[in-house]
């Protein structure tokens, strides 16, 4: 085993309050969440339900994330990561609650985002929970950890990570709209031909079987929904503000998953959408530009 260092601790944590908050506990953390809840147009990180505004009358960031890691970590092999959870005071926070499934949801990209993982660390003690990740290659990450402590609202931490070796040059991100992940041949759509910032957009993914070209029919619930969403601005460095997580809608025809969401800033922005067909995730890249 690698001998662990802390490399760097948190930046930022931004607190959110969500529509698809359930309230069940590490106790209960394998029960089921009704798809239903979750459903919410305005359920990112821009808009939430009024009725979570009075559950937690505030948006608090009432902890934060310590990120430690191998001391040097090369390019495709498996380290593990260990996150730390703390309140402000630096005590270790005790208790989560389950929110989509899990406890924790880590999104890692490479800051150039061209390289998505969305896995799900598991709670020790303490605090503490651990998860083993890859990087592709060498250069810089960032690592969204998206948890909730027990009767707290949703925080997100930002956490910071680096792999050694020759930084590959950096890849344009691709706009392409239609595009083919393995046997799933996706189209994305939206609602306005320019996305605006600070406007309301619905993404409408379809989903066809790249040989008959028709809609697929083996679509399963992920995480509760229908589809998820995790969109990135391109910024240099990523921080929270540019991170947001859109919730499937439960109403669109077969093969087709739909997300209503907002983007705050203009900018180049990378969209990857995560689908379950029959057992298998699919997962969907996809660049968008917004403008003002
Ligand atoms: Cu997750």
């Amino acid at each position: 085993m690698n001998k662990l260092i802390t490399a760097i601790a948190l930046t930022s944590i931004l607190a959110l309050t969500q529509a698809c908050s359930s309230l069940s506990t590490i106790s209960n953390a394998e029960e089921p969440k009704p798809i239903a809840t979750d459903n919410h147009p305005n359920a990112n990180k821009h808009g939430e339900h009024p009725s979570d505004r009075q559950k937690t009358s505030s948006e608090t960031t009432i902890a934060e994330a310590k990120l430690t890691t191998p001391l040097n970590i090369l390019p495709n092999t498996t380290v593990p990561l260990l996150i730390d959870v703390q309140d402000l005071n630096g005590k270790a926070v005790e208790k989560f609650e389950v929110f989509q499934e899990k406890l924790m949801h880590l999104i890692v990209v490479s800051d150039d985002l061209q390289f998505f993982d969305h896995i799900h660390p598991s709670y020790q003690h303490n605090g503490r929970f651990k998860v083993s990740a890859n990087f592709p290659q060498a250069g810089k990450y960032t690592l969204f950890s998206d948890y909730k402590p027990a009767q707290s609202p949703e925080q997100i931490s930002v956490l910071k990570t680096q792999v050694i070796g020759e930084i590959p040059s950096d890849k344009p991100i691709n706009f392409d709209r239609t595009k083919t992940f393995g046997k799933t041949h996706i189209n994305l759509s939206s609602s306005q031909d320019h996305i605006k910032a600070s406007e309301e957009v619905t993404l409408t993914f379809d989903l066809k079987d790249p040989d008959t070209n028709q809609p697929i029919t083996d679509l399963q619930p992920y995480l509760g929904e229908k589809g998820h969403l995790v969109i990135i601005k391109k910024s240099t460095p990523l921080t929270a503000s540019d991170y947001i997580h859109a919730h499937a809608l439960d109403s669109s025809s077969e093969g087709k998953v739909t997300f209503v969401t907002k983007f705050a800033k203009s900018g180049e922005y990378k969209l990857w959408g995560q689908f379950n067909r029959n057992g298998k995730i699919v997962t969907a890249d996809f660049g968008v530009h917004v403008r003002d």
